[in-house]
């Protein structure tokens, strides 16, 4: 079901239903739109102002909410004016620009390009050639996504921000080679961290990486931008970020496309050892040639589209980017901004000549001072956000309160209950069992995450994907070997695959001296950002049926001494005893606790009732047998 929100201070209601029902003519079923406890993402005064860009449709708070059922995409056959979310505007123009793969790893506000792209790629005639898959982490995605490009044809890798610090490695390299396909990394950034664990600013990445960011302000710009982004790529061979934030991953607005279909480039090989082998005598030369097209990059910013006027009065300049464009066009119509669409190579002449042409020049931005402190080390003066607005994202309301200190500033928490783990989940009944005994929880992400709170309060420490096994490691290190409290990491079958297995070798390689034991909690599913697939699932994005990884052969296989998998809730007698046992004898162990995610299950279920099929692994669940 649509749901409308009509809380601009801008759109009138009529015009806002008359967008509305123009839109729902192109599209044929609803969309997801929410995170995992149901909250709709929308707009709260997202801004919209015809005059902004005379060939845009306003952008409109269109807020959708349907969580497992009703996923839909846009399809190739549609007319050109579509009302999508950011993220379904990168997967359609992706799809419309011919990428050969798309992959990446979960992560919110990220996950619905790769979904919405598979759905795409059903169309097999107009997708031949294209793949779209999870990748069992971030790293080695950006590593196939480069493959692909280095060998000429155009690849997208999706991820949350923090995705990027896992991929990092690889994107600082990257961005020394000669890339002759289009390499396009998006990168979600989370401000106000709806459902994140920081709000780490990724246009520094950008920065650092020595790569070309683009900004895109709705799903138009989203859209339009894999467009730029490619042809950025191509023309100067480096990868290119597109950096979106959780307001435009998730927010819908009308976008008008290119009818065409470009079909998936093929690519054909050309050899060029110096220009991709980053030894350091190659490298040095790479570093510089890099800083050059950087420096031609911000050079053509106007021509590329990247940098807009907005013309008002010349008392008050406005520089802005991304969704905070549109803030500011609400909050204060009078003004004349400057809208980048890149921070990164900064367009500095540009920048210049604009700020001269207005009295005052302040530089409103979300998150960190990005902007700000380019544009200030450029030797051009500029006023800059107050501090306090860095935490959180930015509305209206709160631009206002930038522009005119006496107005209220305040970070307004969504309304709603607390998240808990759902009845009838099977983190649950570990957690149970841990809380009776003096144990110190090394934890992880996932839903089991929630178990921090009150009232289990069950977990001691969580900090990034995979820290549970090396944190856990490190408490043992640090204790008294005489503790009488024990510690035990416990760590999700997703996150075990994206990052726990390099904890486990280290765990088996420098063992503490009090033993140690990880539990992964197999439930079958990477379920906290929407039930997607991974590698121990045994089955594809698609849910094809592929190899599955068997956590419990590859503990075995690391040479952890003791493995055990147990139905935490049907067997909880025997996971007690097991866990009891390891810790009094000081053993290496790893307990697989297995049973299925109730909300995979159902869905699973589901899908099986509708399609029957013998070989489908569904059939046979790995967290649904027995263990
Ligand atoms: C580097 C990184 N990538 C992605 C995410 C988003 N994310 C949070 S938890 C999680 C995986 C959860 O799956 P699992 O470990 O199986 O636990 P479950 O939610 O199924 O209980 C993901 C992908 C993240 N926080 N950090
Ligand atoms: S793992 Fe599944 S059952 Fe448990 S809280 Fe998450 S969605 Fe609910």
């Amino acid at each position: 079901m649509f749901r409308l929100h009509t809380d601009h201070e801008h759109a009138s209601l009529c015009e806002a239903y008359e967008l509305f029902a123009e839109a729902t003519d192109f599209m044929t079923e609803s969309t997801r739109h929410s995170d995992r406890n149901g909250r709709s993402n929308t707009h709260a005064g997202f801004g919209s102002r015809k005059t902004f860009r005379a060939n845009r449709a306003p952008s409109f708070g269109f807020g959708l909410t349907n969580r497992i059922d009703g996923v839909n995409a846009p399809t190739s056959h549609m007319l050109s004016k579509q009302l999508l979310s950011g993220n379904e505007a990168v997967a359609l123009s992706a799809f419309h620009r011919g990428f050969t793969l798309g992959t990446g790893y979960p992560g919110t506000p990220s996950t619905e390009i790769l979904e919405s792209l598979a759905r795409l790629r059903e169309e097999k005639e107009a997708a031949a050639g294209l793949r779209v898959q999870w990748a069992a982490n971030e790293k080695v995605a950006l590593e196939v996504a480069l493959g692909v490009a280095f060998a000429g044809a155009r690849s997208l890798v999706t991820m949350k921000h923090v995705g990027v610090n896992v991929a990092a490695d690889v994107l600082f390299s990257a961005a020394y080679t000669d890339i002759p396909g289009a390499l396009v990394l998006v990168s979600a950034d989370d401000p106000g961290m709806a459902s994140s664990q920081n709000e780490q600013d990724n246009r520094r990445y950008a920065v650092a990486a020595a790569v070309p960011v683009l900004e895109p302000c709705d799903s138009q710009q989203a859209y339009e931008y894999v467009g730029k982004a490619v042809e950025i790529a191509e023309r100067w061979q480096l990868p290119v970020m597109l950096r979106m934030t959780t307001r435009i991953c998730h927010s819908k607005s009308i976008v008008t496309c290119e009818p065409r279909i470009q079909p998936c480039k093929v690519g054909n090989y050309q050899r060029n050892i110096d220009g991709r082998v980053m030894l350091p005598a190659y490298a040095r030369l790479a570093h510089r040639r890099l800083r050059e097209k950087l420096t031609q990059i911000a050079d053509n910013a106007e021509s590329l589209g990247l940098v807009e006027y907005v013309r008002a009065g010349s008392d008050l300049g406005i520089i802005c980017s991304g969704a905070t464009a549109m803030h500011v066009q609400e909050a204060v119509p009078n003004a004349s901004l400057l809208i980048l669409g890149t921070c990164h190579p900064l367009p500095v002449q540009a920048i210049e000549r604009w700020v001269n042409s207005v009295e005052r020049c302040i530089v409103v931005e979300e998150g960190d001072p990005v902007l700000f402190e380019a544009i200030r080390s450029a030797g051009i003066l500029v006023e800059t956000t107050p501090r306090d607005f860095r935490f959180g994202e930015l509305n209206v309301q709160r631009v206002r309160s930038i522009l005119n200190p006496n107005t209220a500033c305040s970070v307004q928490q969504p309304a709603g209950k607390a998240p808990e783990l759902c009845q009838g989940c099977p983190h649950r009944a570990v957690f149970e069992i841990l809380a009776k005994h003096d144990i110190i929880v090394s934890g992880d992400i996932g839903c089991y995450t929630l178990a921090a709170l009150p009232p289990m309060s069950g977990m001691d420490t969580v900090v990034c994907m995979g820290a549970s096994i090396g944190v856990g490691i490190g408490l043992r290190y640090g204790l008294s070997p005489n503790d009488t409290r024990n510690v035990v990491s416990v760590i999700g079958d997703s996150t075990f695959v994206h990052s726990g297995m390099t904890g486990l070798v280290e765990l088996v390689y420098n063992p503490p001296e009090t033993g140690h034991v990880v539990i992964v909690l197999d439930n079958g599913t990477t379920a906290m950002t929407g039930l997607q697939e991974h590698a121990a699932t045994g089955r594809t994005l698609t849910r094809e049926p592929c190899t599955r990884l068997a956590i419990e052969a590859v503990a075995r296989a690391i040479g952890v001494s003791r493995v055990e998998v147990v139905d935490p809730r049907n067997e909880a007698e025997r996971f007690e005893k097991t866990l009891v046992d390891m810790l009094q004898n000081r053993e290496i162990g790893v307990i697989v606790a297995r049973r299925e995610c109730i909300l995979a299950q159902a869905r699973n279920h589901a899908e099986l009732r509708k399609k029957p099929d013998p070989k489908s692994p569904l059939q046979s669940s790995p967290a649904a047998g027995s263990p």
